[in-house]
């Protein structure tokens, strides 16, 4: 008997991960475009007051360029109409491109329209526009998240833009190049209170080298990672291009653990502490567990990383 991948998701079942994020999105996508987009704004330039953004990487830039130069050359209503299609997911060519993209470069692209918009480049958000009562409601709420929670419900919302990439057919991703992984010399070593397991310390110290080869050398190869709210990424091809396109400089903290046998000579090991974005850097640290299945030759089956409901969880190792 070996583990399946239903029950490898159920490991560690008492860590609460922070619900509010898909349940806040839900109520937020119910809601009129011009309300979607006004709300964002609103709590876009609420949270900039306390906590600052980076700005994308060129890379970043060059790749979105052609739609933002599209979209500058636009009249204010065509501007208004492009962004209110993103937000409803219409078939459009700029909603077919946009589907194509990393959530990365759709972050990029609307950073700088932010900015535009700001610059009365962009049309802006009307001024004056009163938010219904609902979407009133919903930014109460995102006011009432902690800042890795908030910034989890931004990036869910603008990752759900565009056209539905699954109506596309086949169609090249398009994503920022990879960069070189740190020199040796450079690199970190965590310490984890708790945890002294080498496929763990391998797995955080090359995340944070973004050493992506030496992370999938440590996978099985029907190995899972299952990213927060998301369904499980299965096989290391599958794996391997989610840390090419979505993990880039990440810094990833952990605290402490816990590990302890499972079946079949499997081992399993949850461990809890901070992540940074490289969009957010040091402003803003995310309360984050990971939760690891290894099979009995110690490479990963599974892993979890979970947004956790509140600081309190850091410390909830029991099984
Ligand atoms: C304006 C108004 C009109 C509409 C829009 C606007 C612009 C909005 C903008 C929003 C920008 C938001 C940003 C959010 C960034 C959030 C980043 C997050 C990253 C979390 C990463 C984690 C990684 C965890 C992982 C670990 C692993 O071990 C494995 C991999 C992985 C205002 C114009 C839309 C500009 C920039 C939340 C948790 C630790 C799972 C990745
Ligand atoms: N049972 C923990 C989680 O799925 O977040
Ligand atoms: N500034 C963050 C990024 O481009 O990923
Ligand atoms: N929400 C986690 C990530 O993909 O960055």
């Amino acid at each position: 008997m070996t583990f399946t991948l239903d029950a490898a998701r159920n490991i560690f079942p008492g860590t609460l991960s922070a619900d509010a994020v898909p349940a806040t999105i839900a109520r937020f996508n119910q809601l009129s475009a011009e309300d979607r987009l006004a709300l964002i704004w609103f709590a876009y330039t609420e949270m900039g007051k306390t906590i600052t953004i980076a700005a994308p990487g060129a890379a970043n830039m060059v790749l979105a360029e052609g739609v933002m130069n599209q979209i500058k050359q636009m009249s204010a209503i065509e501007q208004t109409q492009v962004m209110c299609d993103l937000t409803n997911g219409a078939d459009t060519p700029i909603g077919r491109t946009y589907s194509t993209w990393s959530p990365n470069i759709k972050l990029g692209f609307w950073y700088q329209l932010g900015q535009w918009m700001e610059q009365g480049i962009v049309a802006p958000i009307p001024p004056g526009y009163k938010l219904s009562a609902n979407a009133g409601a919903v930014l109460q709420a995102i006011r009432g998240l902690d800042p890795g929670q908030q910034i989890t419900v931004l990036r869910g919302t603008v990752v759900d833009m565009g056209y539905d990439p699954s109506k596309l057919g086949s169609y090249t991703r398009v994503a920022e190049p990879v960069a070189p992984p740190k020199d040796v010399a450079q690199r970190t070593q965590v310490a984890i209170e708790g945890v002294t397991n080498s496929t763990v310390l391998a797995y955080i110290n090359n995340m944070n080298a973004n050493d992506f080869d030496a992370v999938i050398d440590l996978f099985t190869p029907d190995g899972a990672m299952q990213p927060p709210f998301q369904k499980p990424i299965v096989g290391r091809d599958n794996v391997f291009r989610y840390l090419r396109e979505e993990c880039q400089n990440l810094k990833l903290m952990p605290e402490r653990g816990i590990s302890e046998p499972a079946a079949d000579g499997y081992n399993q090991i949850k461990v809890t502490g901070k992540v940074q974005t490289p969009w957010f850097g040091g402003n803003v640290g995310m309360n984050m567990a990971w939760r690891f299945l290894l099979d009995p030759q110690g490479k990963i089956f599974f892993v979890a990383i979970d947004l956790l409901a509140s600081p309190k969880e850091l410390l909830n190792l029991v099984r």
